[in-house]
């Protein structure tokens, strides 16, 4: 007999639907798109007129390529609301995403963009595991961040109880999460950890909770980290994408029959790979820059996106059944590459070997400096609450992991082992970068 969960599917038809079908419903949703941004959008229109193209020389997919990109610069350059498609009496909810920088980025949404939202967060919870009637702890953070109100609306279409507790108040957190009887955790993968540590402090054996399922994303995060998080917790920890600009959590999402890949939803999504040297769309399975366009978005159609987030795109069919295209595992952005002495690096990398190495928390940063012409990384680390600790132990740690980064990664760094508490916890998105450079 067939086992009813492992068959769930909050949308079966659109998730299963064959690719010829998937080719043509894109093609018709990309005409619209293309000739509601060239009509209500001033930036589209000078952009594609520079580029001497027009909506309707668009008569399939592969005339795309001829279109121009889009970049975060022109959300800023377009601040706050000239990006927007839609008069304001026809939306009905903004946010924003902080930016290092300078002025926010800002979203808006009509009421049926979020109903979309509401219905790819749902599917994308469907898939992770999630099921009518379960109770939802949602600890991503709720106001401009997209994360929190994303996963609330989804959450409840699909049919659950929601936990709208957001980011902070750990102890809080773990003791209603014991009290509720919580069955899935939503919240970034640092937060995780960081309820992780806070439950045993307060002497509670977190795995031997009901919660089965984590449904982790909006920050890069190792397969080494899942592991940790599926033991530590005792669930399945499945990895969710997705980014304020096109639309916020439930772009992609991963199922929990594999967990190898994130389906990207291909119904309001197309997804491309290019080259971010050459700008050239790349072949099925390469790894580039991960390019998006939204099909369905009403409030802010988003032509080409260059989300910066480095990956690859798998057609290989998955087991679950759905046939929309799987995103690989985002291992970072090409803003957060490290060059240090001439070998690249990214943070998740870092991360993957210090979680394999014993004795060590999951609580690390790197911390950047210059070394004359050069950059110089510092990783540091903390040591498990209950590993040797006196400083010559600390030191003998360091020259160990060091010695690890190096003949795993091939970078040569500087290594800080550290005591517990001594690495600033995340509530959020965790900083695993440090940049004291001038
Ligand atoms: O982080 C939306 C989100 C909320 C996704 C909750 C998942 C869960 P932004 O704040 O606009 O939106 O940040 C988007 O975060 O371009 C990636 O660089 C990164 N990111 C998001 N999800 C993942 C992931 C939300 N699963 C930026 N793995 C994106 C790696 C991720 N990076």
């Amino acid at each position: 007999m067939s086992n009813p969960n492992r068959d769930f599917m909050f949308e079966r038809d659109i998730e299963t639907l064959s690719r010829s079908a998937l080719v043509e419903l894109q093609l018709e949703r990309l005409q619209w798109t293309l000739k509601r941004a060239y009509k209500n959008v001033p930036h589209y229109r000078r952009a594609f007129d520079a580029a001497a193209i027009k909506p309707e020389q668009l008569k399939s997919l592969s005339d795309f390529k001829h279109f121009p990109f889009t970049v975060k610069t022109d959300l800023r350059d377009n601040y706050p609301f000239k990006m927007f498609a839609s008069a304001m009496d026809e939306m009905c909810r903004l946010h924003a995403s902080s930016g290092t920088t300078g002025k926010p980025t800002v979203v808006g949404y009509t009421r049926g963009d979020i109903d979309r939202w509401a219905g790819l967060m749902a599917r994308s919870m469907a898939a992770a595991g999630a099921r009518p009637g379960n109770i939802v702890h949602n600890a991503y953070g709720y106001g401009l961040f997209t994360g929190g109100l994303g996963a609330h609306y989804g959450a409840e279409k699909l049919g659950c109880v929601v936990v709208p507790v957001s980011g902070g108040g750990t102890e809080r957190q773990v003791m209603l999460m014991k009290d509720f009887a919580a069955d899935i955790l939503c919240s970034t993968p640092s937060y995780a950890l960081n309820i992780v540590e806070v439950a045993a402090q307060q002497g509670i054996d977190i795995a031997s909770l009901p919660v089965r399922r984590g449904i982790f994303g909006a920050e890069p995060w190792s397969e080494a980290m899942r592991a940790e998080l599926d033991w530590q917790l005792g669930i399945k920890s499945v990895d969710i994408y997705g980014l304020s600009e096109i639309m916020g959590p439930g772009v992609a999402c991963e199922c929990d029959t594999e967990r190898r890949g994130l389906h990207g939803w291909e119904d309001h999504f197309l997804f491309e790979i290019i080259d971010p040297e050459t700008l050239e769309p790349l072949p099925m399975g390469e790894t580039g820059e991960l390019v998006i366009t939204t099909l369905t978005k009403e409030a802010m159609p988003m032509v080409r996106y260059r989300t910066r987030d480095i990956t690859r795109l798998s057609d290989e069919p998955c087991s679950c059944g759905r046939s929309h295209v799987r995103i690989l595992r985002v291992t970072g952005r090409d803003d957060d590459m490290l060059i240090i002495r001439g070998v690249n690096v990214y943070p998740s990398q870092i991360e993957s070997v210090l979680v394999a190495i014993d004795g060590l928390s999951p609580h690390y940063q790197i911390v950047l400096k210059n070394d004359g012409p050069l950059d110089a990384m510092t990783v540091e680390v903390e040591v498990a609450p209950d590993a040797p600790s006196a400083d010559d132990e600390l030191v003998t740690k360091a020259g160990e992991i060091r010695h690890h980064i190096k003949s795993i990664i091939g970078v040569t760094c500087a290594v800080t082992a550290r005591r517990t508490g001594e690495i600033p916890r995340s509530e959020g998105k965790a900083v695993r970068v440090r940049d004291l450079r001038n």
